[in-house]
């Protein structure tokens, strides 16, 4: 995507009923404030924002199942979304998403999966996101979009857009995963994935996982779609999200990630999702996502 500067469409999708607590509905407006359409511009991109989508507010609905909360909106939102992605894609654009909590990926890998016979997926991360509405601890779906993209979880998330699996276990790499639940390990070792703990990272260093991850990634798919919940990020280096764990990647090994991605130029789509503003401290966090995302997208310091 580096030397063809396809151009982009920003897709904000203010969507906090997958997350514990409130303020990732803030994200994308965030993101957007730390200038990142300016700066995509000045990598040489022409960049078409089309606003935030609807996102019905929690206040204003009732849980109806607590091991799947807001099951049929955060549904509906992903139907809109996967559609919204795809029309994205059919006009030969690149689908960079905001969000909103980690739910999104539902529909983002829907509409990004539906123009591949075969997309990579490659899922930056401190949890697995890898519960059903059987193994989750909490009920927030924001803990399911993994699965749910793999086959597994209740049907109206599966079967967004109208077909399952939107991604295979071998096309499929975690990056900087530090927190998993019973349930997720045992849906690992099932489906045999590939994933890089912080104990991975620390042994091998970000290069090295980095080369087998987009080896995972790019056999036999014809497309990447690149997932990054900035709470992979150390909490001190990205403070504003909604459940920060100890431990995580640093701004210098995330930043090696996005340009080695850059230099392979293999993706085709990109979201950036759990930046809650209201626990960050001068909007750091967006900033560093933006920066992230800069890399991603080719910025070079030389
Ligand atoms: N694993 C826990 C659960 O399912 C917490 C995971 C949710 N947190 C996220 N997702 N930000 O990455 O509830
Ligand atoms: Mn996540
Ligand atoms: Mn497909
Ligand atoms: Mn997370």
């Amino acid at each position: 995507m580096i030397q063809e500067k396809k151009p982009i469409t920003v897709i904000g999708v203010p969507m906090d009923l997958g997350a514990g607590r409130r303020g990732v509905d803030m994200g994308p407006s965030a993101i957007r404030y730390a200038m990142l359409k300016e700066k995509l511009v000045q990598l040489g991109f022409e960049v078409e924002d089309v606003g935030n989508l609807h996102v019905p507010t929690p206040e204003a609905y009732q849980v109806v199942d607590p091991k799947l909360k807001y099951l049929e909106e955060i549904a509906s939102v992903c139907e809109t979304l996967g559609k919204t992605v795809s029309e994205a894609v059919e006009r030969g654009r690149f689908p960079l998403v905001l969000g909103g909590d980690h739910s999104i990926a539902i529909g983002t890998i829907a509409g990004a999966a539906k123009h591949r016979e075969r997309l990579g997926l490659i899922w930056f991360d401190a949890h697995g996101d890898l519960n059903t509405g059987e193994t989750t601890p909490s009920g927030n779906i924001h803990g399911m979009p993994l699965a749910v993209s793999l086959g597994y979880g209740h049907p109206a998330l599966v079967n967004c857009l109208g077909f399952t699996p939107k991604v295979l276990p071998e096309n499929v790499v975690l990056i900087g995963i530090r927190d998993l639940d019973e349930g997720e390990r045992n849906l690992i070792r099932q489906l045999g994935i590939r994933v890089f703990t912080m104990h991975d990272i620390d042994r091998m260093g970000m290069g090295a996982v980095m080369e087998e991850a987009l080896s995972i990634v790019t056999r036999g798919t014809d497309g990447v779609h690149l997932s990054l919940d900035l709470d992979g990020l150390d909490p001190k280096d990205a403070p504003g999200v909604g459940t920060p764990v100890e431990g995580g990647l640093t701004y210098r090994e995330s930043h090696l990630a996005m340009e080695m991605l850059a230099e392979a130029n293999v993706l085709t789509s990109a979201e950036f999702v759990e930046v809650n503003p209201i626990l960050d401290n001068g909007n750091r966090t967006a900033k560093v996502a933006v920066a992230l995302i800069e890399s991603a997208f080719g910025k070079q310091v030389l």
